[in-house]
């Protein structure tokens, strides 16, 4: 029997004090279209599971995330963070779209010279945080996923299952860019 560690993870959809209601909803109207991007999937200690393809050798953090929604969705305007004090840490390749049903990784690895999907931070497994941002003309961020999470276990993921749902739970197969069956 394998025995993971107490893993203890937090949506924030269900607790928001440290993160203020307004966040999310402000500056939204009715007609606005939010893209249904979610944080699918993470590997905070990454020594084995996953090579960088950008850096021989390098097993660095990674961070996938869902279009869960039936339209195109442009990553113009959109940023992923792991500090709430600063949405706009990292804005995610703007030349590029995710199709309905599609994976993004992205590798937190404090490397963006390697290219446009490496973000300027790592994740911290003991406890960290990451939460994908839009920002749509001079309008508040609005956040559209985010998650807490801490002592996560080398070389085991945690994801949503099914893709883009509620739960999060450690995966027996880390799945970077792929459905998390
Ligand atoms: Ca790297
Ligand atoms: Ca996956």
């Amino acid at each position: 029997m394998i025995v993971l560690p107490l893993i203890f993870l937090v949506a924030c959809e269900a607790s928001k004090p440290d993160v203020g209601d307004d966040t999310e909803t402000s500056g939204v109207t009715p007609e606005m279209d939010v893209p249904e991007l979610s944080l699918n999937e993470f590997l905070a200690s990454n020594r084995t599971v996953y090579e960088d393809p950008d850096y021989v050798g390098e097993f660095d953090d990674w961070v996938e995330i869902y279009n869960g929604g039936s339209e195109t969705v442009e990553l113009a305007g959109l940023y992923l963070t792991d500090d709430l004090e600063t949405p706009t840490k990292f804005a995610l390749p703007e030349d590029r779209s995710m199709e309905p049903g599609g994976f993004l990784l992205i590798w937190c690895d404090d490397q963006p010279e390697q290219g446009p999907t490496h973000a300027p931070y790592k994740l911290n497994r003991k406890e960290d945080f990451l939460a994908i941002f839009l920002v749509d003309g001079g309008n508040d961020p609005i956040r559209l996923d985010a998650v807490e999470f801490k002592d996560q276990a080398q070389d085991v993921s945690m994801g949503r299952v099914p893709d883009g749902g509620a739960e999060w739970k450690s995966l027996e197969r880390a799945s970077p860019g792929a459905s998390n069956g």
